[in-house]
């Protein structure tokens, strides 16, 4: 097993890491930016070692800082949690060129889904529902054909994009040629690549996406679904496990990703994100990293995911095998973020009281205390709030509870957003989509 990771990130995700680390044996080492050096993480830490200013850069993305200070410390893995460098292929390339292991994916795979026409390619060659779309926008007659079968409204993606980043919806023909090249011109300057690609839009769409775990040996296992539909300017602000999906949907749809995953070889954790309308589901793109929601996954299967990810990446099988994955009670996320009620600006600054709710059922994981400061420098989530319960309606009213245990003082959270939300209508009959959040706008 490994002796010492590095732990190539900060907050809550740095803390879920080390948790597993400890729990495992293995020693961690913390980096941090100048500004996080007294940030829980490098508290927590059994090592800690500064990599530079506080902008992400040249700090939490600098990864020749982060692999000298894996190399002077002799740890043997690097885990790089979410965001930063968790899915950049050249940082785990470089990983294993100094013989460090990387926690996460082969490269290869993660090159594969950062482009977004090469991963719908290779998920729909291997069984994968996708949401008609067409590739080759240059050709103007398959563009014509396309649109007299499918008709209007389409949706413009660049395969650089993702995460919603330089989509455009079109309504009208007139409108489109204009609007592809806009969204060249929005692509090319945001991920340095132009090439845009189009699907039918689909309007009332929920968000479903699948959790797996392959290891190297080839098994391959699914662990439910979480509905991630609620959602602000594409940043997912409440999540839950499992959705409204009957079960014999939700087999069906597993078994696909089961199968089209054990094809292409994949290792790791990852997720499948779906849009999921009429009760079908049409493939979005595919996660190659540990996700800010795991926490449901794991109540609901009582499986630790951040374990499991070590474990695959020190070449173990899989203990459990697909029929050991059994979905009990429900689960939900509340991600709380330092930002204003009204118009969700960022909200640094010192928490000056800080008191987190507890008892069966809550899981907090944040690494936020009474007297820290956040840092303007990188994003506003300071914690997730977790409740699990029996069944969805306990699950909702312990969220409630939790929420009015939560005291954040000095700064502003969208706390009391969470509870307006978890009370609405529409969130208690389970029956939302991806365009709840729009009535808050
Ligand atoms: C779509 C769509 C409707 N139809 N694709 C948003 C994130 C990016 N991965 C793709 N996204 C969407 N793709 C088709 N063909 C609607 C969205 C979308 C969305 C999806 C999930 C959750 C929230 C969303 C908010 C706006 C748009």
């Amino acid at each position: 097993m490994f002796k010492k990771i590095l732990i190539a990130n900060r907050g809550e995700i740095a803390l879920r890491v080390l948790r597993a680390c400890r729990e495992l044996g293995i020693k961690t080492v913390a980096v941090h930016s100048d500004i996080d050096e007294s940030a829980m993480h490098v508290r927590m830490a059994d090592e800690s070692i500064c990599l530079g200013p506080a902008n992400a850069q040249s700090s939490y993305l600098n990864i020749p800082a982060i692999i000298t200070t894996a190399t002077m410390t002799n740890a043997d893995a690097i885990h790089p949690g979410y965001g930063f460098l968790s899915e950049n292929k050249r940082f785990a390339e470089i990983i294993e060129e100094h013989n460090i292991k990387f926690i996460g994916p082969k490269s290869k795979h993660i090159e594969i889904m950062g482009n977004k026409i090469v991963a719908k390619k290779l998920m729909s060659e291997n069984g994968i529902p996708t949401v008609p779309g067409l590739n080759d926008i240059e050709n103007e007659d398959a563009l014509n054909t396309f649109i007299e079968k499918l008709n209007f409204p389409i949706i413009i993606k660049a395969a650089s994009g993702g995460g919603g980043k330089g989509m455009r919806v079109v309504n009208k023909r007139s409108e489109l040629n204009n609007q592809i090249k806009a969204a060249k011109v929005e692509a090319k300057k945001a991920f340095n690549d132009d090439t845009v690609y189009i699907e039918k839009f689909l309007t009332s769409p929920k968000h479903i996406e699948i959790q797996i775990l392959a290891d190297i040996h080839g098994n391959v296992i699914t662990l439910g679904e979480r509905d991630c539909s609620i959602q602000r300017k594409h940043q997912k602000l409440i999540e839950e496990s499992p959705s409204i999906l009957e079960k014999s949907k939700r087999d069906k749809i597993c078994e696909l990703c089961t199968k089209a995953l054990k094809i292409i070889g994949y290792e790791g954790a990852g997720t499948i994100e779906f849009l999921y309308e009429g009760n079908n589901f049409y493939f979005m793109e595919m996660n190659t990293r540990l996700q800010v929601e795991h926490p449901i996954t794991e109540m609901v299967t009582g499986v630790d995911l951040v374990k499991e990810q070590i474990l695959i990446a020190n070449g173990e099988a899989l203990k459990m095998n697909q029929n050991d994955i059994e979905l009990k009670g429900h689960s939900i996320e509340c991600r709380i973020n330092a930002e204003h009620p009204e118009s969700f600006i960022p909200s640094p600054g010192m928490i000056s009281q800080y008191h987190q709710p507890g008892g069966l059922g809550v899981r907090v994981d944040s690494a936020v205390y009474q007297g820290y400061d956040i840092p303007s420098h990188y994003d506003s989530m300071i914690g997730k709030l977790i409740t699990f319960a029996e069944t969805r309606n306990e699950c909702i009213s312990k969220m409630k509870r939790a929420l009015e245990e939560y005291v954040i003082m000095g700064i502003n959270t969208n706390i009391q957003l969470h509870q307006n939300i978890i009370q609405s209508e529409e969130f208690i009959s389970g029956k939302y989509d991806i365009n709840y959040m729009s009535k808050f706008n």
